[in-house]
């Protein structure tokens, strides 16, 4: 059967994935913040078994709000491997639109209706803090020099026309979810970011960045580590050699 043009396919039911990992402190005020801005939205914390408690926390908040779901795993797998359990679980439903935001703060879910409006032409919506408009609050020198060379880099090899293919701040469309090959993504940390903004766009699907403002997190850690920037690197170098081999492949067989 044809699918139906992009503008007749809903986008509610919303799913909100948060994935946590020591997050206590900050995963009520996420939440609340959450459903004051959009009241019908559910949450699914995926928690990687926080040694804080935050996943026993996300029990009772669910216990008490039928749009608070949560889903445990046993170990600290990395950012991406949380996000493809928590796609899963909102595939296995009937979720027309998949968000990933964090639970740190720094993505404001007021920045969210805007987002989600912006699906209405897209879909996947960047919330990007390098377009115009967008912008950075209290984030240290070192962590935003690390992510624009990391944005440039990207830009470099894979050459698409993204701002910002590391935003962490983004709304799918379920058909996007539905044909990417999740059981294939292995990035665990960050760049889970870039290589699902690459694999959307090689498939074919529209991607659109409206601006945002990013808030550095004021309570608990980051999770960025150097592993995590080394995995970046290689994996989103190896994508590139593979692009421009394509490339002039293509251009050869002319
Ligand atoms: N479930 C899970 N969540 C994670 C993991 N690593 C990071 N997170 C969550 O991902 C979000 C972003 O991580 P954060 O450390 O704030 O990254 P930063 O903003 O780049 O410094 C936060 O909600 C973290 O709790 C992980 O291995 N598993
Ligand atoms: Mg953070």
């Amino acid at each position: 059967m044809a699918q139906a043009p992009r503008a007749a396919q809903p986008i509610d039911p919303v799913l909100v994935v948060v994935p946590t990992y020591n997050e206590r402190e900050n995963l009520t005020p996420i939440l609340q913040r959450l459903h004051e801005s959009l009241p019908d939205v559910h949450a699914l914390v995926v928690d990687d078994g926080s040694p804080d408690g935050t996943g026993e926390l996300a029990d009772k908040l669910a216990a008490d709000d039928d749009r608070v779901h949560v889903l445990h795993r046993t170990e600290k797998a990395g950012l991406g491997a949380a996000y493809v359990a928590g796609f899963r679980w909102g595939l296995e439903r009937d979720y027309a639109t998949i968000v990933e935001m964090d639970a740190d703060g720094s993505h404001a879910p007021e920045d969210l209706p805007r987002m989600l409006e912006a699906l209405s032409d897209a879909d996947l919506v960047l919330g990007s803090r390098y377009v115009p408009g967008g912008s950075v609050v209290n984030w240290p020198k070192h962590r935003e020099l690390l992510s624009r060379a990391a944005n440039l880099y990207s830009r470099l090899a894979l050459g698409m026309r993204v701002r910002e293919y590391t935003a962490g701040f983004r709304a799918y469309r379920r058909a996007v979810l539905e044909k990417l090959p999740l059981d294939e993504i292995a990035s665990r940390g960050y760049c889970f970011q870039i290589d699902l903004a690459w694999r959307t766009v090689k498939a074919g699907f529209e991607l659109v960045e409206v601006p945002i403002t990013f808030t550095e997190r004021e309570i608990g850690q980051s999770k960025m580590s150097s592993s995590i920037i080394r995995e970046a690197m290689v994996r989103v170098g190896i994508w590139g050699a593979q692009h421009r081999w394509h490339q002039l492949r293509r251009l050869l067989r002319r």
